[in-house]
């Protein structure tokens, strides 16, 4: 029997399940890999000053691809990854979204929403759009478009694409990349500038580069995890 390479709808077939025999990793590995991930994890910040150096693509590509392990609602894989590289679309995508954030910080979020980004320093200028080497957007599909326009609910769109986005940007850092989640508000406009179909709705523009030179970052304090984790 071959082993297909390409997905294709597995709606409606019948359960037929396949032996997963993975390894059992020695405790005193486990221990050691969990530190190590913990550790490098704990390096990880949200960048928004980007050197203009590209990166290089193939690190990029696998870290979508990691991404697209993440686990889904009915295993139904809901999004699209764009990754823009082309700097005009990207010029584009920065000129549209900073309209959007001009309004947006000059009222629209309301007073808490503004005090709560504050110590972030976040504001409507978007540079991060035109000076990482490359944009993913992340697209969840809404429903399942067939060829011939029938449409099939997709279930646990938000959860499922939040934890792919998660695992991207775990493989990106582990990489050796740099990330911000942008989520400009509306995003509509980022179907029409990328030509993305009716069921896919963006969730987030993710920047990937190096740090700049110059960059700083808030002065941020984790949660401890006493202080996130319950025991019972
Ligand atoms: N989308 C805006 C505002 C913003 C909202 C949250 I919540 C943030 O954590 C950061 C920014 C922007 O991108 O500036």
């Amino acid at each position: 029997m071959s082993i297909p390479t390409q997905w294709t709808p597995t709606h409606g077939d019948p359960y037929r399940p396949v032996p997963y025999r993975p390894d059992r990793m020695p405790v005193a590995e486990s221990l050691a890999r969990a530190a190590e991930l913990r550790a490098r994890m704990a390096e990880r910040r949200t960048v928004r000053q980007f050197a203009p150096d590209p990166v290089p693509e193939q690190v990029v590509r696998d870290a979508i691809a990691c991404a697209a392990t993440a686990p889904s609602g009915a295993h139904q894989q809901p999004w699209t990854f764009v990754l823009v590289k082309d700097a005009e679309v990207r010029a584009r995508i920065r000129a549209a979204a900073e309209e959007e954030e001009r309004v947006s910080y000059a009222g629209r979020l309301g007073e808490e929403w503004l005090a709560a980004l504050r110590p972030l320093g976040t504001d409507e200028v978007k540079p991060h759009l035109t000076e990482a080497p490359a944009l993913i957007v992340v697209f969840q599909q809404r429903y399942w478009l067939g060829p011939d326009g029938a449409r099939r609910k997709h279930y646990y769109v938000d959860e499922s694409v939040g934890i792919a986005v998660g695992m991207l940007l775990s493989a990106l850092h582990l990489s050796g990349l740099a990330a911000l989640v942008h989520t400009p508000s509306p995003m509509r406009f980022l179907s029409e500038v990328l030509g993305r179909p009716v069921n896919e709705k963006a969730f987030a523009v993710v920047p990937v580069g190096y740090p700049a030179a110059d960059c700083r970052v808030p002065d941020l304090v984790r949660k401890s995890l006493d202080q996130v984790l319950v025991e019972v």
